[in-house]
């Protein structure tokens, strides 16, 4: 490790000295729990010969899911975004629903994917997700439904969605990808809207290398996703509805069995981590590490700071180059804001105006490394470079404007 204390800026990586971290230090790196017994399983999963299309695995895991999260239907999906075209699709969206910009691509595009306009609505600057008062101000004649994004895994404001949804005659669906393990007034997210959707992808904090599901207590609809995750067929040569390829493999199933057996310690694991860069972090000014709330359950996947650039004196871009350089490879989750992303960017040239929120937060938000991948003295070392650097944020930043200058 370099050395780096409050008056040593000069030796950052950036500025020519040694970096931090010889290896990059990654935000998403996979939880990965129960080797020896994941390991067995994809053993009986070679021997058995059945790899795919709801093999037991999938079975198991989908049983003992349903379970943890108190649902009725857990429909496991090959990944998220397939869930999420799956649930839409099944749900009977169309014509224009109602999303937050401020959220991986994947949900806009899985609308835009089948001809449904994502209109974007702005978030609440304070929770990071959807505003209902917003949300009934984007609603029109075209509108079929409502996709609330629990950032974060911090639930939306459940209650006044879901009265929007009922007040407008509304589907609801919630992109839950983020928020597998959290609570909202005491209950597992899973059983809320018409349906949500969970991601378990290989940076997620329950991952099944890639993986999805669609939970809902509508038994009908978990009917009606089960066909389309499978071509539609109900039984040997008897196809019933349209239907793509939606469906988790075994070994994909036999990783989230392995992982969801561990769960409490994981969310032990990364409340931790969290919980050691919050102490470290606070009290620095135009710094906020946002919060978990305290009554509800979390998984603690992300840790996510929000940087004021007026207070600190330097633009969380220089930051996230000065860590970069240090191989800290902090993300700027979700920059720039799906409505100025290639395919939505000239259909939505004027939405800034709806979208102060959004923009906003663009350019405030920085993702840590965080969860099980690193460990105390990382935390401690990540902790202390951005204390450093935010510290000395003008100093840095006028440096910086001097190399780029010269270069
Ligand atoms: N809705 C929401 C709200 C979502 O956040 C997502 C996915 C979805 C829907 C769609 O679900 P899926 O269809 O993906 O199941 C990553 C993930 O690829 C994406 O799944 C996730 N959201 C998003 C928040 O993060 P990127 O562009 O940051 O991915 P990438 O490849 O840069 O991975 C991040 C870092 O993780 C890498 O720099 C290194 C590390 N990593 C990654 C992989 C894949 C590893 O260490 N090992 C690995 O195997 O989007």
């Amino acid at each position: 490790m370099a050395l780096l204390s409050e008056d040593l800026y000069s030796k950052l990586a950036i500025l020519g000295g040694d970096p931090l971290f010889k290896s990059p230090i990654h935000v998403g790196r996979p939880t990965i729990r129960n080797r020896e017994q994941f390991l067995i399983r994809v053993n009986e999963i070679l021997n058995r010969g059945w790899l795919t299309n709801n093999g037991p695995y999938v079975q198991e895991f989908e049983r003992k899911a349903a379970d943890y999260l108190d649902v009725r239907n857990f429909v496991a999906m090959c990944n998220g975004t397939t869930a999420l075209e799956i649930a839409i699709r099944a749900l009977g969206m169309h014509g224009e629903v109602v999303v937050p910009s401020f959220t991986f691509v994947a949900t806009a595009h899985a609308l835009q994917w089948q001809g449904i306009k994502p209109v974007f609505c702005d978030i609440d600057p304070r929770t990071h997700n959807l505003d209902p008062n917003e949300v009934r101000r984007r609603l029109s004649t075209r509108t079929t439904g409502i996709i609330g994004v629990h950032l974060w895994g911090r639930p939306c404001a459940i209650e006044e969605l879901s009265q929007v949804a009922l007040d407008h005659n509304q589907r609801l669906l919630f992109d839950a990808s983020h928020a597998f393990g959290s609570s909202y007034r005491g209950r597992r997210v899973g059983g809320f809207g018409d349906a949500e959707v969970f991601s378990f992808h290989a940076t997620k904090f329950l991952n099944t290398f890639e993986g999805g599901a669609v939970v809902t207590n509508n038994d009908d609809l978990a009917a009606a996703m089960r066909l389309m995750r499978n071509f539609g067929f109900s039984g040997f040569d008897n196809v019933v509805s349209l239907g793509i390829n939606g469906k988790m493999s075994e070994v994909e199933a036999a990783m989230g069995l392995s992982n969801l057996a561990d769960i409490d310690a994981v969310i032990e694991q990364n409340r931790d981590t969290y919980c050691r860069y919050r102490a470290a972090l606070t009290g620095i000014p135009g710094l906020e590490v946002i919060a978990y709330d305290d009554n509800e359950d979390s998984n603690f996947q992300y840790v996510v700071c929000e940087i004021d650039s007026e207070a600190t004196g330097i633009l969380r871009d220089d930051i996230v180059e000065i860590l970069h350089a240090e191989g800290v490879m902090a993300r700027r989750y979700f920059y720039p804001g799906v409505h100025r992303m290639a395919p939505y960017r000239a259909e939505y040239s004027d939405s800034s105006r709806h979208l102060p929120g959004t923009e906003q937060l663009c350019q405030r938000v920085l993702c840590l490394p965080g969860g099980t991948a690193v460990d105390a003295t990382e935390v401690d070392q990540i902790s202390e470079i951005v204390r450093m650097v935010l510290r000395n944020g003008r100093t840095i930043s006028n440096e910086l404007r001097a190399l780029r200058h010269e270069g």
